[in-house]
């Protein structure tokens, strides 16, 4: 018989087919009594494959004492136990670097539609105003601008590199300094004072919560630009929100919110804000390449037991 495997996130048709060639597949969407579900069959659940947002919730690591791995599609991890999957030997696997380039291409994006102001000129054109009110108001260029990166990890050093075509100059805040020619800041409201554009990509959770906080934000100031591809808690919302309303801040371009998918309708009456719905990696090509990595973690992991990208907490297991 085949090792039972639960699904509670999202996943492909593609990765839906290579689970069902391994494991007895079970979509937690389709479950209507989890309880008899987990009775039932919990013992026979050997993985779970789920996200970093949806995680593992304890009903689940408590109703099947056979689970071994949990195989999440994407690279942040902060919605999953992994001190709670560590203590049941359970091994956490998540998909790094195979996102690197459209997140990295995503920050560009949103920072090029902030410096000027491509969803409001997008409008203008449609709306038939360019003929009747004549042009747009100029917009702010990019090139040879600071650019500040919070977290110089994987995703973060991609930036840093494509950030050269903006002839930019790079400067990077994270808690260590990397043998890297950029200039490193420990304090990151002194960098943000520094910067005109500010590039937050740490992962989530506690450590970054609030992380850019109002301090921060105000010495990014009325003419910095936030951008934020890492998740909604390590920004302060509420702050970034007043700031932006009142001129404290410049602009910002967000593709995470804190609490998906609810956004604030703050944001959306206001013109220099840029956003977009979680969708950094959301290209066919990485979502692909996310997907075939879940498989082969869960794969290789039935074959001999070891994974291909365990996140560090569960790396010794
Ligand atoms: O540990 P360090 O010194 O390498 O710094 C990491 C930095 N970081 C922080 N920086 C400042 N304060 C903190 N409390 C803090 N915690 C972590 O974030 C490192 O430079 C960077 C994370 O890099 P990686 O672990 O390589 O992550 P990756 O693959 O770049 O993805 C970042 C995040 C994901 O966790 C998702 O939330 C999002 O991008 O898609």
């Amino acid at each position: 018989m085949k090792p039972g495997l639960l699904l509670i996130g999202g996943a492909t048709e593609r990765m839906i087919d290579r689970f069902e060639a391994e494991f007895t597949l079970h979509r937690l969407s389709e479950i209507d009594d989890l309880p008899a579900f987990l009775s039932a069959q919990g013992p026979t659940i050997t993985g779970v494959a789920t996200n970093g947002h949806a995680g593992v919730p304890t009903e689940i690591l408590e109703g099947c004492p056979n689970l071994k791995i949990a195989a999440a599609y994407g690279v942040g991890y902060d919605g999953i136990d992994t001190d709670a999957c560590a203590a049941r030997g359970i091994k956490v696997t998540h998909t790094p670097n195979v996102l690197n380039d459209d997140v990295a291409n995503t920050a560009l994006l949103l920072l090029l539609a902030a410096s000027r102001d491509l969803v409001f000129n997008d409008a203008y054109v449609r709306a038939g105003r360019w003929a009747k009110e004549g042009n747009t108001p100029l917009t702010r260029s990019p090139e040879g601008k600071v650019m500040g990166i919070v977290g110089l990890g994987r995703i973060g050093q991609r930036i840093a590199e494509k950030l050269a075509v903006f002839d930019a100059r790079v400067v990077y805040h994270s808690r260590t300094r990397k043998d890297v020619a950029y200039e490193y800041y420990d304090d990151l409201t002194r960098m943000a004072r520094d910067c005109d554009y500010l590039i937050v990509i740490t992962p989530g959770g506690a450590a970054t919560d609030k992380l850019v906080n109002r301090e921060v934000i105000e010495a990014l100031g009325p003419n910095g630009t936030l951008i934020n591809v890492a998740r909604g808690t390590v920004v302060d919302e509420a702050a970034m929100i007043a700031a932006l309303q009142d001129g404290r801040l410049g602009w910002a371009g967000l593709d995470v919110f804190e609490d998906e998918p609810n956004v604030p309708e703050a944001l959306f009456a206001l013109q220099n804000v840029t956003l977009l719905p979680h969708v950094a990696s959301a290209t066919v090509e990485t979502r692909q390449a996310m997907g075939d990595l879940v498989c082969d973690n869960l794969s290789q992991f039935l074959k001999d037991g070891t994974v291909l990208t365990s996140v560090p907490e569960t790396a010794h297991l």
